[in-house]
């Protein structure tokens, strides 16, 4: 087992980085821009190295300051959680050819990934339900024209090179469809630097699941269930909950070992989540993403498996010490992403905690960095807390959940804390009967 881990990155998901390897004996090394000299994740570590200025591409986005800390420090290897450096395929292989190990996937295994055309011929040929669609790169009106007469009006544009709802087009009927793939794809080397788009059937009223897995590098992996994520604005999830409300034991089975069964012919390893849409009881892979995700710990209260300590346990060389069938899933779990952000019109509000009280009791989780007297900085994305709930039942989860957003104090900035508010006291929210689309349509109104 490793003796230091660095953390390349900030904010909650280094802190609980960082609480995984302190169970685990592991010492810690924080990085951190100047911008976060007093931020928690730098007061917590065992050590901490300055890596450059605010701009995230001067100081958490640079490879080579983040590689200079870990050779100072002698660490052995470096955790890279979300965001920043987590899915660069590049920075993974820099890691180890440094002589540090990577925790997460091969760098092959993210690369692969990262093209979305490859990552669903991939998954396809491992068994995985992909949505109907062209089969590689569309690149002429032409055939653009065949492939969305085949599968039938409307169709979406996507970029290869995008994910995450970047780069994304619809086309209604025949007459849209050469402006539009012209448009994703001048958008898409724009800004990806790759213009290749590819075609799918457009699914109306989907709701987004993704299915946790696990797997070492001695051939085993196993499914952690499934998280709803539905509730997103402006692709920005909100709200996550697992289980599914959509979903009945049987659909969960089936997709788990579908799912299961694909990464373990992959050959990936790591912590991973397969994205789906589900539409009229049928699953459709979209993407998937190789990084610990920011809605995991609602995967852990129901299954109660710590997935950073896996992570980490994994990348060092250990198997997986459970099989799929010691797997148990108990109860509900529902995460609430709180943002330092005006809970009407979403704009940023960045500045100084005053008051700070977090709930807590049975079932309550806060994984934040916040603390009385700390400087939120404009410079990050402005998730500020993670609160999950955990219960027995959906219903007990709700009222758990409720109480708990009524207890949280976080003063000297707005929170979207109301807005979770809002959303409990909502029957359509209530029956858990929402699609991708419900959340901007209830915000909006
Ligand atoms: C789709 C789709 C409908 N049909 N693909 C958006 C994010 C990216 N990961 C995939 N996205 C979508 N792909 C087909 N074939 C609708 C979306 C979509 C969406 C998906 C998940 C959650 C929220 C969404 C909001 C708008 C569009």
């Amino acid at each position: 087992m490793f003796d230091k881990v660095l953390i390349a990155n900030r904010g909650e998901i280094a802190l609980r980085i960082q609480r995984a390897c302190r169970e685990m004996g592991i010492s810690t090394v924080a990085v951190h821009s100047t911008a976060d000299e007093n931020a928690m994740h730098v007061r917590l570590a065992d050590e901490a190295v300055c890596i450059g200025p605010p701009a995230a591409t001067e100081s958490y986005l640079n490879k080579h300051a983040i590689l200079s800390a870990a050779t100072i420090t002698g660490a052995d290897a470096i955790h890279p959680g979300y965001g920043f450096l987590s899915e660069n395929a590049e920075f993974a292989a820099m890691v180890e050819e440094h002589g540090f190990t990577f925790i997460g996937p091969s760098p092959q295994h993210i690369r692969e990934m990262g093209d979305k055309i490859t990552a669903k011929q991939v998954v396809m040929e491992a068994g995985i339900p992909v949505v109907p669609g062209s089969s590689g790169a569309v690149r002429t009106a032409e055939e653009a024209g065949k492939i969305a007469a085949e599968i039938g009006y409307p169709v979406i544009i996507k970029a290869t090179a995008g994910g995450g709802g970047r780069g994304m087009r619809v086309a209604n009927s025949p007459d849209e469809l050469a402006t539009e793939l012209q448009n994703a794809s001048r958008e898409a080397k724009s800004v990806f630097g790759n213009p290749d788009c590819y075609l799918e059937k457009y699914l109306g009223h989907p709701r987004h699941i993704e299915i946790q897995v696990l797997a070492d590098n001695h051939g085993n992996a196993v499914h952690l269930g499934e998280r709803d994520c539905s509730l997103q604005r402006r692709h920005q999830k909100v709200l996550e909950e697992s289980p599914s409300p959509a979903l009945n034991a049987e659909q969960r089975e089936e997709i788990g070992q579908v799912v299961a069964t694909a990464i373990k012919k992959i050959g990936y390893r790591s912590a991973g989540t397969i994205e789906f849409l589900f539409e009229d009881g049928k699953f459709y892979f979209i993407e998937m993403n190789t990084r610990l995700q920011v809605e995991h710990p609602i995967t852990e209260m129901v299954c109660g498996i710590d997935i950073v300590r896996e992570m980490i346990r994994v990348s060092s060389g250990a198997p997986l010490d459970f099989a799929q069938e010691d797997i148990k899933f108990q109860g509900h779990s529902i995460e609430c992403r709180i943002n330092a952000e005006n809970p009407e019109t979403f704009v940023p509000c960045p500045g100084k905690i005053g008051e700070y009280h977090a709930p807590g009791g049975l079932g309550i989780r806060v994984d934040s960095a916040l603390y009385s007297g700390y400087t939120v900085p404009p410079h990050y994305d402005s998730m500020i807390s993670k609160l999950i709930v955990h219960a027995a039942t959906r219903n007990e989860c709700l009222m758990r959940l409720r109480r708990a957003l009524s207890e949280y104090v976080i003063e000297g900035l707005d929170t979207t804390i109301p807005l979770h508010q809002k959303l409990m006291a909502e029957p359509v929210f209530q029956n858990g009967d929402y699609d991708i689309h419900w959340l901007e349509k209830f915000v909006g109104k």
